[in-house]
C-alpha cells in the first residue's frame, strides 16, 4: 500500500517555490523573490524527487522522498520514514566529519523533505570517473569518512547504552535494508523478476551464480552479517553516486540506507564501484591503452584509501579508547599495550576480509540484479560491455568465495590487473 500522510504531498516545481518562501533561513539564502527562483527536478536515482533551486542570491538543493521506489513506480511502495533516517545519518556524520557533507539547511518531517546546500561546481564522482577526471583528494577525503563515522558510532568508542540507543534509534529502517537483502544478497543468484543483465552475451554467467553452491553459501554468510552484525552506524549505500565532488573538495550524499550494520559493507561499497569503473575504461576509451593512466589511478586511489583509511582508524582507536569493548583497564599489565596492539591489527584484518566479500556482491548486483551502475550502463557496444561486466563477475566470484586469499588491497589490485589481462573479448 503507498503510504499517505496528512500533510505530505510530492512537490511540484509551482509548489516548491511557495513553500521555500515561508522558510526564512532558505530565503535569505535565495534572494530576491520567490517569482524569480527557477525550481527544475533533477533527480535522477532511483528513489527520489530532487530539486535544483536558484535565486538572485543563491542556491539550494531539494530532495524529497516519494512514497514509492521511482525506478520501479507506485507498485513498489517505500516508507517515507527513510528521510527521517537520512535526517539522523546526516545530522551524526556532520558531528563526526563536519565538511565532508553538504550543509542541511531545513528539514520537513511530514514532507520527507530535505533542503541542503547546492553543490556547485560538483558533479557525482561516478560521471567524473566515466570521463576519466582525477580527484586527488579523494583517497583522503573518504578514508577520513569512513574512518570517524564507523569508529565513533561503535562499540570501540561508545558505551554499551549509548551503542544501543543508537540501534533502537535506526532500527526501525527495515525497508530500506529489506532492498539491500533482497537485491545484493539474494535476487542475482537466483530467479527474480527484476533481475536484468546484457542479454544474451552473459546468459551463461547468469545462469552458473544460480547454480553455483559455493558462491550462495558465500553471499549467505555476509547476508547473515548484513543482517546480525550491528556494528556501527553505516552510510548504507557508499556507491560513487552518493559522492559529489570536485578535485578540491569532497561532499558525501545520500545515506537514506543508513543503519547499524557491519562495517566492511560501507568500505567494500567503495572498493566496489572503484573494481567496476576499472574494468568499465575499456567501454569508454576511443583506442586502445587511452585509458591506461586513468586505470593506473583508480587502482592507485583505490589502495591509498583502504591504507589510508587503515591507519587512521587505528590512530583514532588508540587516541579514543572510550567504549566498552577492548577496556583500556584490561591492557594494562606488563605485556597490555602490545596485546591490545596486535588485536587491533587482527581487528582491522577481519574487518578487510569482510570488505572483500561484501565487495564483491556489491559488484555481482550491479551486473546480475536490478539496479546497474551507469559505469557499465553507458558502454553501448554490448559486446564491450559484456566483457567488461564478465570480468568483473570473474573476479568478484573469486573474492567472495576466496575472500582470505585477498589479504591485502594490491592482492585485489593486482587480480583486477590480472583478469583483465587473461579474459578474452567477446
Ligand atoms: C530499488 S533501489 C535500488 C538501489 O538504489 C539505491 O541507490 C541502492 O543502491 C539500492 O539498492
Ligand atoms: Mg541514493
Amino acid at each position: 500500500m503507498i503510504e499517505t500522510r496528512d500533510g505530505y504531498a510530492p512537490q511540484k516545481p509551482e509548489t516548491l517555490a511557495a513553500y521555500l518562501s515561508g522558510i526564512e533561513a532558505v530565503r535569505r539564502i535565495l534572494g530576491g523573490a520567490p517569482e524569480q527562483w527557477s525550481v527544475v527536478e533533477v533527480g535522477d536515482g532511483n528513489l527520489n524527487l530532487v530539486f535544483i533551486v536558484k535565486g538572485p542570491g543563491g542556491g539550494v538543493a531539494v530532495k524529497q522522498a516519494l512514497p514509492y521506489v521511482r525506478l520501479v513506480g507506485e507498485a513498489w511502495p517505500l516508507p517515507l520514514s527513510r528521510a527521517h533516517y537520512e535526517h539522523m545519518a546526516l545530522t551524526e556524520q556532520a558531528r563526526l566529519t563536519g565538511a565532508l557533507l553538504p550543509k542541511i539547511h531545513h528539514y520537513d518531517e511530514t514532507l520527507a523533505l530535505i533542503v541542503m546546500e547546492l553543490l556547485e561546481p560538483h558533479i557525482i564522482m561516478r560521471r567524473g570517473m566515466i570521463a576519466g577526471v582525477e580527484y586527488p583528494n579523494f583517497a583522503e577525503d573518504i578514508s577520513t569518512f569512513m574512518a570517524r563515522t564507523l569508529y565513533f558510532t561503535s562499540d570501540l568508542a561508545l558505551t554499551a547504552d549509548r551503542k544501543k540507543a543508537l540501534i533502537a534509534a535506526f532500527a526501525g529502517n527495515t525497508a530500506l535494508c529489506k532492498i539491500t537483502e533482497d537485491l545484493i544478497f539474494t535476487d542475482p543468484y537466483r530467479v527474480a523478476e527484476l533481475n536484468r543483465w546484457t542479454s544474451p552475451q552473459l546468459d551463461p554467467y547468469a545462469a552458473r551464480w544460480r547454480e553455483d553452491g559455493d558462491l550462495k553459501v558465500a553471499v549467505s554468510r555476509l547476508k547473515l552479517k548484513f543482517l546480525s552484525s550491528a556494528e556501527a552506524m553505516l552510510h548504507g549505500d557508499l556507491h560513487t553516486g552518493s559522492i559529489m565532488l570536485t578535485p578540491e573538495d569532497t561532499r558525501v550524499i545520500d545515506p537514506e540506507f543508513a543503519f547499524m550494520g557491519p562495517m566492511g559493507f560501507d568500505v567494500g561499497a567503495i572498493v566496489a564501484n572503484f573494481l567496476i569503473n576499472f574494468f568499465a575504461q575499456d567501454g569508454h576509451e576511443k583506442a586502445p591503452g587511452e585509458r591506461d593512466s586513468y586505470r593506473d589511478w583508480v587502482l592507485d586511489t583505490l589502495e591509498r584509501i583502504i591504507t589510508e583509511f587503515r591507519e587512521k582508524f587505528l590512530h583514532v582507536w588508540r587516541e579514543n579508547p572510550t567504549g566498552d569493548a577492548y577496556p583500556i583497564s584490561l591492557f594494562q599489565g606488563a605485556d597490555g599495550a602490545a596485546r591490545l596492539e596486535i588485536e587491533r591489527q587482527a581487528y582491522m584484518d577481519r574487518l578487510w576480509t569482510d570488505t572483500v566479500g561484501f565487495a564483491a556482491a556489491k559488484m555481482v548486483r550491479r551486473i546480475l540484479g536490478l539496479a546497474h551502475n551507469i559505469d557499465l550502463e553507458w558502454i553501448e557496444d554490448r559486446d564491450r560491455r559484456a566483457t567488461c561486466e564478465a570480468r568483473a563477475l570473474t573476479l568478484a566470484r573469486d573474492m567472495m568465495v576466496n575472500a582470505p586469499r585477498y589479504p591485502a588491497v594490491a592482492d585485489v589490485t593486482a587480480a583486477a590487473r590480472q583478469v583483465r589481462r587473461d579474459m578474452a573479448h567477446f
